[in-house]
């Protein structure tokens, strides 16, 4: 049978956080699904598209990567293509209350089981709306983002 998992998120924009652990699920499985989750409360600095034409770039390379856009609950995206697992990073502390809530109520829901990973521990202080914020106002973030994403957040800010 396929191996099957998601890693799921907003990726508003994909990081190198983000992409640390796509990478490494991407060996452990046959497939990996990221799934954009659209929230729509959220505005984000990237519509739901562009979110999923940058993921999409970065991770071509895998070969064992899908990118789509799900509005509604993660359990039912993964039963609507048999993924059993979800794989989630967890930089510090911090994450667990909540990502630790979010695991319990997933397999309450469906059996859908969550795996963490331990960040890289380079990666371990980044966010996507940290990278936002530190990007607008002038910083460096080249270190932070795969190129792609820092080109297209330097096109965003130039126009702001
Ligand atoms: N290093 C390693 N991993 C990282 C890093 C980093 N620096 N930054 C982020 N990650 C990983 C984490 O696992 C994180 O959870 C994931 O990437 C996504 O990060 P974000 O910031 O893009 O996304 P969030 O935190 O906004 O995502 C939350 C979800 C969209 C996953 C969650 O809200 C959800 O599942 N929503 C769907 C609706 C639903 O099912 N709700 C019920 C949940 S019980």
């Amino acid at each position: 049978p396929v191996r099957r998992a998601v890693c799921p998120g907003s990726f508003d924009p994909i990081t190198n956080g983000h992409l640390d652990i796509i990478g490494r699920a991407s060996k452990l499985y046959d497939e990996v699904w990221v799934a954009v989750m659209i929230n729509k409360s959220k505005q984000g600095l990237f519509t739901v598209d562009e979110r999923i034409d940058l993921i999409r770039e970065v991770t071509a390379a895998y070969g064992n990567v899908h990118v789509e856009a799900f509005h509604g609950l993660l359990v039912d995206f993964c039963k609507q293509r048999d993924i059993p697992a979800i794989v989630k990073g967890l930089r510090a502390v911090s994450d667990f209350d909540y990502e630790l809530q979010m695991a319990q109520m997933n397999i309450g829901l469906s059996g859908v089981e969550t795996l963490f990973v331990p960040t890289n521990p380079t990666y371990s202080f980044l966010s996507s709306s940290l990278v936002k914020e530190v990007a607008a106002w002038g910083g460096d973030v080249s270190h932070l983002v795969p190129p792609p994403v820092l080109d297209e957040l330097a096109k965003r800010l130039a126009k702001s």
